[in-house]
């Protein structure tokens, strides 16, 4: 702590001078967003590191106007997590207890800071899961995710984050501390509070500073396969028939050529098929019994009579699951390596969504991307897609970004999907909401944050 700014001296009363960042150095990886595209200063970083300490910072924060940002583990995608002008960045990681589980109850409660990894773990060591997974588990937070509402590889089975929450305890702006639950997960009949509307507020309504989560019993048998398929139309009735022959899927994952050769180039794994096929669908089938016979079915049964599907691998055993998985997984890192990405992560209805990745590289080189990579990735199960371009000429940034949206709408879908609109896709809510979601979104955040002190640019338009 170098500065001589009276709100940075008392918060270092309040969490203890080595848990304030004021120099640029210090600060630079909280400044920073995960994809380097969004950074801006902070007036300082803040590690409280109890619930007691994040509500003396906010209150602290109040009394003199200054502004806040929530920050997790920074591995969101459009903007929300940094600083835009001189904001305090209030980092939770510190928050990282885990609570013991319920096993009954099928239950944990545990600190906003705690990564989705050591949750995982945590679960997994009682006997029990978590149902969200993404890739960036090793650094992204349970605060994080709740405040991004995350969806996730398992999101086609047990939804987003939001179903996985039952309670939670938040900071408001005021630095009130309130405990509540949420939805259908609140317990017992006359629960004060109803703390949903947190849920993907990316960090405008409260700071998360615990939840408590639902917790599963994981199946003990699963079986993966990844088809090789001619487009998109092919992948989305290899889906239909595998639902069809082998019950609800763990996972339905969509990739496309340039990003499988990408990411046999990044990972250095064998290219699965002798062919690259211009997409493929990873799915993956989970049970209490052997799950094996019933995917070699259903992928069989996908094959028979349809030409669009040319080839498959099952995975069984875990190595090979893994692989599998690794192809799909690895599809962020192998992308940021080739150079700056512009990422689009976007809803499509699934009767829309073959045409709309079809007609995606016309749409791009209209806009000014002609020389672009166009790849396609994500949740097909739910119809979360994860547009991303690369070589896109940085004049041209705006333009290619708002003609996919606009094509997203016409498509019958929403320009912001799991990731949430963050900055990126502030302009874009009153375009893909009615005049009265947008007030009501408007009504909630001046009801939770009347100063407007929590994460302002982010989420709600001007
Ligand atoms: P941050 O990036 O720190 O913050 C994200 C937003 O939440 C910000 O607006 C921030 O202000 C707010 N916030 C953070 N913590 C709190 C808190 N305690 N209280 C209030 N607000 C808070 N996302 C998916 O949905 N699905 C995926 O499959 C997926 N895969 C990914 C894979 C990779 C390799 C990477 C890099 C990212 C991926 N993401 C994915 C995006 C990202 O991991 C998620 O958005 C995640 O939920 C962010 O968690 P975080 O802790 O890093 O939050
Ligand atoms: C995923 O599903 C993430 O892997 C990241 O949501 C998406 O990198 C992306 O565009
Ligand atoms: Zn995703």
């Amino acid at each position: 702590m170098t500065t001589a700014d009276p709100l940075v001296a008392r918060l270092a009363e309040v969490v203890g001078p080595t848990q304030v960042l004021d120099d640029p150095g210090s600060c630079a990886a909280f400044e920073t967003d995960w994809t380097g595209r969004w950074q801006g200063r902070a007036r300082a970083v803040v590690r409280p590191a109890d619930t007691a300490e994040v509500a003396a910072v906010v209150t602290a924060c109040a009394d003199q106007g200054a502004a806040i940002v929530p920050q997790g583990g920074n591995t969101g995608l459009v903007g929300g997590s940094v600083p835009r002008d001189g904001e305090v960045v209030v980092s939770l990681t510190r928050l990282d207890d885990l609570g013991p589980v319920g096993v009954d109850a099928r239950e944990v409660t545990v600190g906003a800071g705690a990564t989705l990894a050591a949750v995982q773990e945590h679960a997994a060591a009682a006997g029990l899961a978590y149902g969200v997974d993404l890739a960036a588990r090793d650094s992204a937070t349970i605060g994080g995710t709740i405040a991004t509402d995350a969806g996730g590889i398992r999101v086609v089975r047990y939804g987003a984050t939001r179903a996985q929450v039952r309670r939670l305890e938040v900071v408001l702006a005021d630095g009130r501390i309130v405990e509540g639950g949420v939805g259908d997960g609140g317990g017992p009949s006359g629960e004060p509070a109803d703390l949903g509307s947190v849920i993907g507020s990316e960090g405008t309504l409260a700071l998360i500073t615990s939840a408590r989560l639902r917790l599963l019993q994981p199946p003990r048998h699963r079986a993966v396969a990844l088809l090789a398929v001619s487009d998109v139309a092919a992948a989305l009735r290899a889906q239909e028939v595998i639902v069809r022959v082998a019950g609800p899927l763990e996972a339905s994952e969509l990739v496309q050529a340039e990003g499988l050769r990408r990411v046999v180039q990044g990972t250095g794994q064998r290219p699965p098929f002798a062919v690259t096929p211009p997409a493929a669908v990873l799915v993956e089938v989970a049970g209490a019994d052997p799950v094996a016979d019933r995917l070699v079915a259903a992928v069989g049964a996908a094959a028979e009579g349809d030409p669009g599907v040319l080839d498959a691998l099952v995975g069984v055993d875990a190595a090979d699951r893994t692989r599998l998985w690794q192809l799909r997984e690895a599809h962020t890192e192998a992308l940021a390596a080739a150079g700056p990405v512009v990422k689009l992560d976007v809803v499509v209805p699934l009767a829309a969504l073959a045409g709309f990745v079809d007609g995606l590289p016309a749409i791009v080189r209209g806009a000014g991307g002609e020389s672009c990579e166009v790849v396609v990735f994500g949740h097909l199960g739910v119809g979360d897609l994860h547009v991303n371009l690369l070589g896109v000429p940085t004049p041209w940034v705006t333009a290619v970004e708002d003609a996919v949206c606009a094509a997203v709408v016409a498509a019958g879908g929403r320009p912001d999907g799991e990731h949430g609109v963050g900055v990126q896709k502030r302009a874009w809510v009153p375009r893909s909401r009615s005049a009265d979601e947008v007030a009501a979104m408007r009504a909630t955040a001046r009801a939770f944050d009347p100063a407007g002190l929590l994460n302002p640019g982010v989420r709600l338009p001007d």
